[in-house]
């Protein structure tokens, strides 16, 4: 009796549709009918278009009698009256009722109601739709996407995509100002040719169909002179830009010098276009604009406060934090809405990654306060060149900013995956999974949690012949989800590949450990393999493309494993084994213990004893015969940075950067990063000793009777083998 209520409970919780962005407030009853039920739609000659083409194109089976019925309208409308109380007083928001016997949609205005029939198909993606009572409204007014990134700019097919995607999770504005569209940025005065306008005019339809605000750019701060011709020139271009049915607009002056970065001629430029285009148009919205000081590490002088004093108050200015890469919180709005006089517009740079062009970012969407909708006039992400991947992030941005105070991010990461790839779930789980990390970067941003389970899996082999499997029924999956594998494609691939050479070194350690050398070799062999397969991926490499990226999978986790163990296992085996050494990579010079000379003086740890502050070897004429070990030094290839140790023979101590030894043996213990060297062989079969990493690029070279670093020039040493 227990067990079959409690099964009983779960059934009917089986059924409740995940609605996404989740709803302010959701009350769930009992099963109202199947999603088959035939329903009678009430108030269509009414209703929103654009509301009613969504339910026409859906699978419901409206038809013009039946017991459900279906009431749909806003505030104001005779088929709602009833309802008018219950409808949330916030624009956009609606009220939505499912009952046996009927559905009822009340919007505040046209985009609640296509809201409210939005929530509605989704209660319908479950074969029984449950009773229901849905209030909800956005917890930001304006939600979306800046196309704003440098690379090649999104299809026209990638944006219809994308205003469809918007509209099914209530994101009202899109920005566009794809940094390397001639006529946004370059050649900003000059009117798009006819066929690329006509094409603009479609897209903005679409946006509108979605309740979507089309914003157009114009980013003419590279080469704008500041007089009355080239006023005139913006406006007559937003003019243009007006015939095609675009209402609102934005002027950029982001990344540019000199002349185009005065902020009291910016302010002046915004103003002209408000007073000679905005407020001589009744249905042009303010204006945007995008400040070249956009980001707290960026701002200095009075830029800001010019701005936010001298520009209209009603011009909306956009910001991307403490840094151009940057999440934002609750103290950081208000500063910039202190210096600014006003709600500044998000400009989010998640997930763009036009700046490490190799990863895609395809974590979850975390780290921005839940506590600053009322602090934004905006909030938008600037996404991927990629638009299909990218929607695994604008999923969460949708859920962030329609009800930012019940957003979880890992929540809603793990809702976003299945919906986007539903035929493949698990597999493009795994492969977001390994797909997290930007990497070292100017812009310092980190994510975490890349191949968490890869790290904790004790058994390696399974999770990487998960991998494996997972890359391969991805790829296969392009039949259903064609758009997204067209562009995840090249870093799917290397993931199967990725996963073989981490496979290949397991077997290796295999090989390694029953002293079988001809199975390590051709283990080797098969990494190797594809590891040459993986260098030669190149994404969207195609005439003309701006960006060919080479992709790069896990990074920072899987992929440094598998170079690093692949180079100690490749050392191990050269210790004790002959077989198959020409198939290794040919190293400038094999590790072993030399001697290091340099203008036939020997270098020497004569202070071997003695630890002192400043300690450094010396040249020296002679051999030491009595401890040659001071003459000898390590040279062995590092396996993390690919550079080389040099390190004493007789005590083990290492050189540094500035050609000595440790300042102290316990405070500057070896630092790969810091203490490894790029050798070079010189055409008469010298070497050179350049640093690398952190410590520069500059040469160690001899000075007087010690050597020194930080030459421009190369000095030549000696290697001499110790026998
Ligand atoms: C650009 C943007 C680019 C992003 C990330 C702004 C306002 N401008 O550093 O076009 O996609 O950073 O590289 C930017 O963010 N400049």
């Amino acid at each position: 009796m227990c067990l079959a209520l409690l099964l009983g409970a779960q059934a009917v919780k089986a059924q409740k549709a995940t609605v996404s962005p989740l709803p302010q407030q959701i009350e769930w009853g009992e099963k109202a009918f199947d999603r088959s039920a035939p329903i009678q739609l009430v108030g269509a000659d009414r209703m929103d278009a654009d509301a009613l083409q969504v339910l026409r194109e859906s699978s419901l089976a409206l038809c013009d009698e039946a017991t459900v019925k279906l009431v749909v309208g806003k505030v104001g409308d005779k088929a709602v009256a009833k309802y008018k109380k219950l409808v949330p007083t916030q624009a956009e928001g609606y009220y939505l009722k499912v009952t046996p016997q009927e559905i009822v949609v009340a919007g505040r205005d046209a985009s609640g109601t296509f809201y409210g029939v939005q929530t509605l198909l989704q209660l319908f993606s479950q074969p029984k739709v449950m009773q229901c009572e849905v209030t909800d409204w956005p917890s930001v007014s304006c939600r979306g996407v800046i196309e704003g990134f440098y690379g090649n700019p999104w299809s026209h097919e990638d944006r219809l995509r994308q205003f469809d995607f918007y509209g099914r999770h209530k994101m009202n504005v899109y920005v566009y100002g794809p940094k390397d569209d001639p006529y946004h940025r370059a050649h900003w005065r000059d009117p798009y040719p006819e066929q690329e306008a006509a094409r603009l005019h479609e897209l903005v339809e679409a946006a509108h169909r979605n309740k979507v605000q089309f914003v157009w750019a114009i980013h003419p701060g590279g080469d704008i002179q500041w007089n009355k011709a080239d006023s005139m020139a913006v406006v007559a271009k937003l003019e243009k830009m007006y015939t095609l049915g675009i209402r609102t607009f934005a002027v950029f002056f982001d990344d540019i010098w000199g002349e185009g970065a005065k902020g009291d001629k910016q302010a002046g430029l915004l103003n002209y276009v408000t007073d000679q285009f905005v407020r001589k148009h009744k249905d042009v919205q303010p204006l945007i604009m995008c400040p070249t000081q956009y980001n707290k590490a960026w701002s200095g002088g009075d830029y800001l406060s010019t701005l936010g004093t001298c520009m209209y108050p009603e011009v909306r200015i956009m910001w991307t934090g403490n840094s151009v890469v940057d999440m934002i919180e609750h103290d950081d709005m208000e500063w910039i809405n202190t210096q600014i006089s006003r709600k500044a517009f998000i400009w989010l740079n998640y997930p763009v990654n036009d700046y490490c062009q190799s990863r895609m970012l395809m974590g979850k969407t975390y780290g921005n306060g839940l506590d600053i909708a009322d602090m934004v006039s905006g909030f938008c992400s600037n996404p991927m060149e990629y638009a299909e991947a990218s929607k695994v992030s604008l999923y969460s941005i949708a859920d962030y900013t329609w009800n930012m105070p019940a957003y979880d991010a890992e929540a809603s990461w793990r809702r976003a995956l299945p919906a986007l790839m539903p035929t493949s779930a698990e597999a493009f789980t795994l492969f977001c999974e390994n797909n997290i990390d930007l990497g070292k970067t100017g812009h310092g941003l980190r994510r975490e949690g890349e191949s968490e389970a890869f790290g904790r899996a004790s058994d390696k082999r399974a999770y990487l012949q998960q991998m494996f499997l997972q890359a391969e029924k991805l790829l296969a999956d392009s039949i259903n989800q064609p758009h997204m594998l067209a562009e995840i494609g090249p870093w799917v691939e290397s993931m199967s590949l990725l996963a073989r050479r981490g496979l290949s070194v397991l077997d290796m350690k295999d090989a390694l450990q029953k002293d079988d050398s001809v199975a390590f070799i051709a283990s080797y062999r098969c990494g190797r393999e594809a590891e040459l397969a993986q260098k030669a991926i190149i994404s969207r490499n195609f005439e003309g493309s701006i960006v060919k990226a080479r992709p790069v999978v896990s990074g920072d986790v899987v992929t440094p494993w598998v170079a690093e163990h692949t180079a100690l296992l490749v050392k191990a085996y050269k210790k004790n084994h002959a077989y198959g050494r020409e198939n290794f990579p040919v190293q400038v010079i094999e590790d072993g213990q030399y001697f290091i000379k340099a203008g036939g003086k020997y270098l020497t740890d004569a202070q071997a004893a003695v630890d002192r502050v400043g300690d450094y070897p010396i040249l020296t004429a002679d051999r030491d015969n009595i401890n040659p070990q001071r003459q000898q030094w390590n040279v062995e290839l590092n396996v993390s940075t690919g550079r080389y140790k040099i390190s004493n023979v007789q005590d083990g101590r290492y050189i540094n950067e500035t050609g000595s030894f440790w300042k102290d043996k316990n405070l500057n213990p070896f630092e790969a990063e810091w203490h490894t060297y790029v050798i070079e062989k010189t055409a008469d079969g010298g070497f050179t000793i350049r640093c690398g990493g952190k410590a520069g690029d500059a040469y160690l070279a001899p000075e007087g009777d010690r050597i020194v670093g930080g030459k421009k020039e190369a000095a030549v040493f000696e290697m001499v083998p110790v026998k």
